[in-house]
């Protein structure tokens, strides 16, 4: 029997979106039929990514395969014009699991993700890159950390010896001091080595009620300062070379970490205007 065809395409606003809530259901969009509820919803931003998509998407099927869980990997493609989303749809035909979804006329990392989650009702959801840089391999420990109950499980760079082997000197300087600087904002007792990792997995629950900002790479350092996550597990991973295309990370992705960094703290220096935050966000 034929599998039905899952491709939900879309035009996104061409303004940059105000922060959105987490999750919430689109009932515009049109939703793939899954046989069973998915449980874990996995997002694959993608810009680009016409010379990784398949290798990531095949490796991530047989890392999460084994698990016997419901599941959906939601490629969220920014409308790359390289083939990536003809790709993703082709391999979408013969799995249902594989949902791709194009945004038109938006950019940024985290909002990409943002847009996949609140498309899917699956109670754990993640994110991974698509270029290969985060081996799909270790899906099933992070699962393993959420089944035992952790809220979250993050694969970490920093958590063993030798994570970033492949990154210069400079690089390996910049992303200690990024990571020094958000020690005074994580919570005491669910302080991790990596809050920098595009690579996790999250309970919805713990990120029901907050906002997430659009722009920028660092969406798990705003999980873990303003989500409520009472514990995180960490599993050691070494972050490879991308293995095609080219990299999207640049000076405009610092600047946004560095306006970021500057929103978190004066939120947690102004508690009172949290609270008042957070009273607003249910009428989105
Ligand atoms: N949908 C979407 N995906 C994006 C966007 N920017 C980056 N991505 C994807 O996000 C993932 C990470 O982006 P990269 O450019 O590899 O950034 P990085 O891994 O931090 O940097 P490198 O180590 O230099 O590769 C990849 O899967 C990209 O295709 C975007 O604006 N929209
Ligand atoms: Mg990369």
């Amino acid at each position: 029997m034929a599998h039905p065809q899952i491709v939900e395409q879309e035009d996104a606003p061409q303004m940059t979106p105000a922060p959105v809530l987490v999750p919430k259901t689109a009932p515009d969009v049109p939703q793939a039929v899954p046989q069973v509820q998915a449980k874990l919803a996995l997002v694959l931003p993608t810009l680009h990514e016409a010379g990784n998509i398949k290798a990531v998407l095949l490796r991530v099927r047989r890392s999460l395969d084994p698990l016997g869980i419901p599941y959906e990997v939601i490629v969220v493609d920014d409308d790359s014009q390289d083939g990536t989303s003809e790709i993703v749809k082709e391999i979408s035909e013969a799995d249902p699991r594989v949902r791709l979804l194009v945004r038109r006329g938006a950019r940024g990392l985290g909002g990409a993700v943002v847009h996949g989650w609140e498309r899917s009702q699956a109670e754990i959801v993640g994110v991974i890159d698509a270029d290969l840089q985060h081996p799909p391999e270790i899906l099933p420990q992070l699962w393993k950390a959420i089944e035992s109950g952790a809220d979250l499980a993050l694969a970490s760079r920093y958590a063993a010896p030798g994570g970033l082997r492949d990154w210069n000197l400079a690089r390996r300087g910049l992303s200690w001091l990024a990571i020094w600087l958000t020690e005074p904002l994580q919570k005491p007792e669910i302080r991790v080595k990596d809050p920098m990792t595009g690579f996790f997995l999250v309970r919805r629950a713990c990120i029901r009620d907050i906002r997430l900002e659009t722009q920028g790479f660092k969406i798990l350092l705003e999980i873990l300062v303003r989500g409520e996550v009472r514990s995180a597990v960490e599993i050691p991973f070494s972050f490879g070379l991308r293995k095609a295309g080219s990299s999207k990370a640049g000076l405009r992705e610092g600047l946004n970490y560095i306006s970021l960094l500057g929103r978190l703290w004066r939120d947690s220096l102004t508690p009172r205007r949290n609270a008042q935050t957070a009273g607003n966000k249910t009428n989105h």
